[in-house]
């Protein structure tokens, strides 16, 4: 009957139907409210009217009347913050098992690379069903991550990483869009989600010899001089990075964090700014020297290492930076 007067995008992620409900809550409740409201004032306007000798009195107020209009919203208030708390804390928590995309965004086009490796311009492949956190920063200026149909949105800024997560649960093709005005051409900066079959998802991936992120990363490593340093023992001038990400680190001056993206990036581009207890800030820093394609890759590196010990990284085979693309997703190289 709506079919051609939508008045929501479609539902196509695991959040959508909660953003919805609560949404739909909102609109009816003022609704509801406004109605009330006014159909208050008519009939007050018609009762109290003027009327030829009658004269108005004064009435005092009523503790009852106003305890029970403080009261009943208060609770309405508290849950509407209760419900809006739980599913922003929901969206704002990618779960563990997500696999990860890096996000570039540019004036103006978005850049994708899969941790296996894939990179895409302005459209993304993901497979039904799957958890997929997106890892993003920008180049430029401040652009939006925006997928009506997933109900996500968030902003991505240059010089530090911000994170979304949807999880598809229809295949399809859905708008992307950059909802942060960014220059002459924003509304030019859209692109497309491509939601597969967990098979037809599989083929996609294997249609190419892409380098995983992880692996692109360990080449960084060596040739940016990284590994000097951060050595797969204890004898290296920097801490030994196996094991660090996604844990506690304490800092030299008594502070713990938790070496998340952002902490890992931070420590390429500014190193003095967490300096680790027991060691001295003679890190070098590499802003300027790294791209933000290359920072994501040596932060997939530094995140690959809890999974396999250094030394058993299998060696790349060969140290081009030019992945081809598989078949069917052209792909191109942006710097
Ligand atoms: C000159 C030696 C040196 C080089 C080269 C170096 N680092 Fe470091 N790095 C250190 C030291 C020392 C620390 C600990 C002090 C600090 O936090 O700055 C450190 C800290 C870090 C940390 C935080 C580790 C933790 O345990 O919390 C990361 C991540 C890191 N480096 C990554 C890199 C990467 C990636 C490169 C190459 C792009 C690199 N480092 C190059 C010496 C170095
Ligand atoms: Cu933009």
């Amino acid at each position: 009957m709506f079919n051609n007067f939508p008045l929501w995008p479609e539902r196509a992620s695991s959040l959508a139907p909660g953003v919805d409900a609560l949404y739909i809550f909102l609109v009816i409740l003022s609704g509801f409210m406004s109605v009330l409201i006014f159909a208050f004032v008519l009939f007050f306007a018609a009762k109290y009217r003027r009327r030829p000798g009658v004269l108005a009195e004064q009435i005092e107020g009523s503790n009852a009347l106003e305890l029970t209009w403080s009261i009943i919203p208060m609770f309405v208030f508290l849950a509407i913050f209760v419900w809006g708390a739980a599913l922003y804390y929901k969206m704002r928590t990618p779960p563990r098992d997500a696999t990860e995309v890096y996000v570039v965004a540019k004036q103006w086009m978005w850049k994708f690379e899969h941790a296996e490796g894939q990179r895409e311009i302005n459209e993304l492949h993901v497979p039904v069903g799957q958890n997929v956190k997106m890892i993003m920063t920008s180049q430029d200026v401040i652009h939006s991550f925006f997928v009506p149909a997933f109900r996500v949105k968030q902003d991505v800024l240059p010089g530090r990483y911000t994170i979304t997560w949807f999880k598809a649960t229809k295949p399809g093709t859905y708008h992307l869009f950059c909802a942060e005005y960014c220059g002459s051409q924003h509304s030019g900066m859209i692109g497309w989600i491509d939601v597969m079959e967990p098979a037809q998802y599989q083929a996609w991936l294997s249609g190419g010899t892409a380098i995983p992120a992880a692996q692109a990363g360990q080449q960084l490593f060596a040739s940016l001089g990284c590994v000097t340093c951060h050595r797969a023992d204890t004898q290296g001038r920097g801490p030994n990075l196996v094991g660090v990400a996604g844990k506690p680190v304490l800092l030299e001056d008594g502070r713990t964090v938790t070496a998340d993206d952002e902490y890992i990036r931070e420590s390429i581009l500014n190193p003095g700014a967490k300096i680790v207890a027991g060691f001295k800030p003679i890190m070098p820093t590499f802003q300027g020297m790294v791209t933000e394609e290359q920072l994501n890759e040596l932060v997939a590196y530094v995140k690959s290492l809890n999974q396999t010990p250094l030394n058993q990284i299998p060696k790349p085979t060969s140290v081009t930076q030019n992945n081809s693309a598989p078949s069917g997703a052209p792909q191109m190289q942006v710097q």
